[in-house]
């Protein structure tokens, strides 16, 4: 397999103007023919026209209508390569054979659940026809469908439908036209037995948008909460960054087999259906929040991805970590600021971090890649985020949208790349961006320390910074980072301190805006190490460290466990307020770990209990921030900070903590529960979800406890819920305890839910994640289930992305999990590579494991190399793993 550079990026040859497609739709064979516009670059240019291509049966090229002999071309499995040509511009002509029925990478043109549709991004276009399948080729397309009409009454692509009409022998036609240029991982296609939810939107500047969301008939009720997202979308960026949407037309279809959540396309988005179909009795409360944050996000890169789109594939965080910034906070102004953002934190430290700590690091904007699907990480999204979420930091909302408004002004129509986008934040504020850049292009998490000091004459505050970037993959040795650290003082008594002046470098700055009070500032650390002196403090003050997270680092300062509890109760920044609780959770969770190994008596420390009580009875805040404060950090989260990981310390310590805090906070769990239900009909909206999170998670712990009248509470939920958020919970915390209750709900769920797909992949999902020792045969009798199948994503990330995400099972130190793991990843390979690769990512971290756990994966990632016709997807991250 070969490696890619950024570095050995090159302007195309040729260059495409327009693109006509026409496909004779077939499940068996599909036939396609592309006639493309050709341009040299540079006129009069000699250079051979080189054309990826996968799996397609090339039937003849044409230049300038006539067709080419074999020595005209050379053809490989994977390119089409076209040597004499003219020497101006001329039209290419290609007909090509593709079989969509055979096809179950689902990448391309595949079938699903008997309807034909495409998934192009990142390189499947090349699986669809011969072309130069690079992003910054951007043409305009029109596309000719052909097919049955009985079975594929509905014909979409993109842009306008242009004409339609019928044709002999039972088929029809429709010809659509983008008006748009765009690159070709944007283009798709639809054919199938679909309906439509219809609606319109009226834009601001009244352009009426018909709006339509297509599923399988029965399905078109459930897609109520998605139309809603999407309008609420469409109105929201118009408001927050003057953006409208640019067709008359715009559509969603809904597939049960696809790789990821969902796909940009222009003006024919594509998703999963899990991220489209809900109704009360059937998604839960995070599948509603995760459907509006999905629609939102592909509606989204209409401007943040397909009007400006990226130059190649390395700058994929370009659009990827902007339009994740941009849904967040599109989720933030439809729900919660403070738990959206503390949602978000603990993503990002859950899987960012771990990413970012191992063998697969890299950079937002990679160096290199084997295969760029094994790139759409939680590193060029999420931390890709956090980076443009810094932008806004150090600029404000005014200069952010500044930034915006220029990025747009200058790059409409192009392919871009990261420092385009810096250049413009930059350039709108005249501001000064230091090594900000170096957010691009170094990985690993910097750990930032901070020492305080507080000296009573002066009446001075002093904040020392050290950071350290650690070595990652190729990257050795760091340069020190751009690190804006948002701050704010506390007094003893928990009020927040008005900031005058802070002294840093030689200069005093004042922070004070206008003779209004400051409360919070934004210190720009860029040294190794650095200190920021704050004037007129009249007593020493708990500092409000990195408020709202204001950076992606790791901190760790030296505030003492009074200090985080005065911060628990007090900060006025949420964020805060909730991180002191998980500073304090993991401290005592890592004491507990050391303690449990070397086989002392587990005890809570009472002050935890005290701290978290007076939350938990604390009226005035918002319920669901109480259900954030009282979830203890994840397993994986502990793990992380280890020096060699321990999952069965781990887990024992945090099942301990949660049977503890259940049997102190007992009564306030109870009436928690009490009153927090409700009689009233779902709605989703941040009262109601806020309200049913806490009684949730109250629920959660009570059932800890295995006591018969926690177990008939629980019980009694379930069987009264009358939404699946409810029931779902319910159930949930039922399955934490092994037993015949146990089997008996998980039993009745299924017969009540067999007919949803959708529902029967919570119901694997809950039993592979489960704790309940020796797990794994329960999981390898499921395989066999009739409602599971290798060959649908959802239910394999269910069953065993779900399996793995359960530390004492995966990783049980028989080498059962891994094992378990290793054949699902060889049989998956033959079929999709992109799962495939999904999973074997597990094993990624295998080294942060103890030397016997160690040897037991690494013999899984050796033979899974050793396979034969083994996936380029596989390989990477098996061998980088290895490495
Ligand atoms: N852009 C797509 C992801 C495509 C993944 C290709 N392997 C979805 C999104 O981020 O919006
Ligand atoms: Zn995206």
């Amino acid at each position: 397999p070969k490696e890619i550079f950024l570095k050995d990026y090159k302007l195309p040859d040729y260059y495409f103007d327009s693109v006509d497609l026409n496909f004779s739709l077939g499940a068996e064979k599909t036939i396609v023919s592309s006639k493309i516009a050709v341009f040299p670059r540079v006129e009069g240019s000699s250079s051979p026209l080189v054309l990826d291509g996968q799996d397609l049966k090339l039937l003849s090229v044409r230049i300038n209508s006539k067709e080419l002999k074999e020595e005209d071309y050379r053809l490989d499995s994977r390119h089409l390569t076209l040597t004499s040509l003219p020497s101006g511009a001329f039209t290419l002509e290609i007909l090509t054979e593709t079989y969509p029925e055979k096809n179950t990478s689902l990448e391309g043109l595949y079938r699903s659940s008997g309807n034909f549709c495409t998934q192009c991004e990142a390189e499947g276009f090349r699986k669809i026809t011969f072309y130069q399948d690079r992003p910054d080729i951007m043409a305009k397309y029109t596309c000719r469908i052909e097919a049955d009409k009985s079975l594929y009454p509905v014909l979409l692509s993109n842009g306008n439908l242009i004409e339609q009409g019928d044709l002999e022998g039972n088929k029809h036609f429709a010809l659509w036209e983008d008006p748009f240029k765009k690159p070709c991982y944007l283009f798709a296609l639809v054919a199938g037995q679909l309906e439509s939810r219809d609606d319109t939107f009226v834009t601001r500047s009244g352009r009426k948008v018909a709006l339509r969301i297509w599923t399988p008939a029965q399905d078109v009720p459930k897609t109520a909460h998605a139309m809603y997202s999407l309008k609420a979308a469409m109105k929201w960026d118009e408001d927050v960054f003057g953006l409208e949407y640019d067709l008359d037309l715009f559509n969603i279809v809904a597939v049960p087999d696809f790789n990821m959540g969902a796909m940009e396309n222009k003006s024919l988005n594509i998703f999963n259906s899990k991220l489209v179909l809900a109704s009360p009795e059937t998604a839960s409360d995070a599948d509603y929040a995760a459907i509006l944050g999905v629609i939102g996000h592909e509606y989204f890169h209409n401007w943040t991805g397909n009007r400006v789109t990226c130059r190649d594939w390395f700058q994929l965080s370009l659009k990827e970590g902007l339009t994740v910034f941009r849904d967040q906070e599109f989720s933030s102004d439809m729900g919660s600021r403070p738990v959206k953002r503390i949602s978000d934190v603990s993503r990002l430290r859950n899987y960012q971090f771990p990413q970012d700590a191992g063998p697969m690091a890299h950079p937002v904007r990679p160096h290199s890649y084997i295969k760029m699907d094994n790139f759409y990480t939680v590193t060029v999204y999420e931390k890709g985020a956090e980076v443009v979420r810094m932008y806004k930091t150090l600029l404000g909302s005014q200069g952010f949208r500044n930034g915006m408004d220029l990025y747009f002004k200058r790059h409409d129509g192009q392919a871009v790349t990261c420092e385009d986008f810096f250049a413009a934040m930059r350039d709108a504020n005249n501001a000064d961006f230091a090594n900000f850049l170096l957010w691009y292009s170094q990985a690993g998490t910097p750990v930032v320390k901070v020492a305080s000091s507080y000296n009573a004459e002066a009446r001075t505050f002093s904040l020392k910074f050290s950071q350290e970037v650690p070595p990652t993959p190729g990257q050795p040795i760091k340069e020190p980072m751009f690190i804006p650290v948002a701050v704010g003082l506390l007094n003893s008594t928990g009020k927040e301190v008005p900031l005058s002046s802070v002294h840093h470098d030689g200069t005093l700055q004042s922070v004070a805006n206008n003779g209004q009070p400051v409360y919070t500032t934004v210190l720009r650390v860029t040294k190794k190490e650095e200190e920021f002196v704050f004037s007129d403090v009249s007593e020493r003050p708990i500092p409000s460290l990195l408020r709202g997270y204001s950076a992606p680092i790791r901190l760790e300062t030296d505030l003492t466990d009074s200090d985080l509890f005065l911060l628990l109760a007090y900060d006025s920044d949420e964020f805060n307020r909730w991180e002191a609780g998980q500073v304090l959770a993991r401290k005592l969770m890592l004491s507990l770990v050391a303690d449990f190994q070397q086989n002392k008596p587990l005890v809570l420390n009472p002050k935890f209990v005290h701290g978290l009580r007076s939350i938990l009875s604390d009226l005035s805040l918002d319920k669901e921030f109480v259900a954030k404060a009282i979830t203890l950090p994840g397993e994986g989260e502990i793990m992380d900070m280890m020096e060699v990981a321990d999952p069965d310390a781990v887990h024992a310590v945090r099942t301990f903590i949660r049977k503890q805090l259940a049997h102190e906070l007992k009564a306030e769990l109870l009436s928690t529960v009490e009153n927090n239900r409700s009689t009233e009909e779902y709605v989703f909206d941040h009262p109601n979800l806020a309200r049913r999170a806490l009684k949730n998670i109250a629920l959660a712990y009570l059932a800890s406890l295995e006591d018969s009248r926690c177990t008939e509470l629980v019980l009694n939920e379930y069987r009264s819920a009358t939404n699946m958020t409810d029931q779902f919970a319910a159930l949930a915390a039922i399955a934490q305890n092994p037993g015949k209750t146990r089997d008996d709900i998980l039993a009745d769920f299924y017969s009540k839910w067999q007919e949803d797909y959708l529902v029967v992949n919570k119901w694997f999902a809950l039993q592979a994640m489960s704790d309940v020792p020796g797990n794994v045969e329960n999981v390898r009798n499921l395989l066999s289930h009739p409602a599971f199948d290798l060959r649908n994503p959802n239910k394999v990330y269910s069953l065993i992305g779900g399996f793995c995400g359960s530390p004492v099972n995966f990783h049980a130190k028989d080498g059962s999990g891994y094992k378990f793991l290793g054949e699902i990843v060889m049989q998956l390979d033959k079929i999709n590579p992109q799962v495939a690769s999904r999973m074997v990512s597990a094993f990624s971290r295998f080294r942060r494991y103890d030397e016997t756990r160690q040897n037991l994966a690494k013999a899984q990632l050796e033979k899974i190399l050793a396979t034969n016709g083994l996936s380029e997807n596989v390989f990477e991250i098996a061998s980088k793993s290895l490495a």
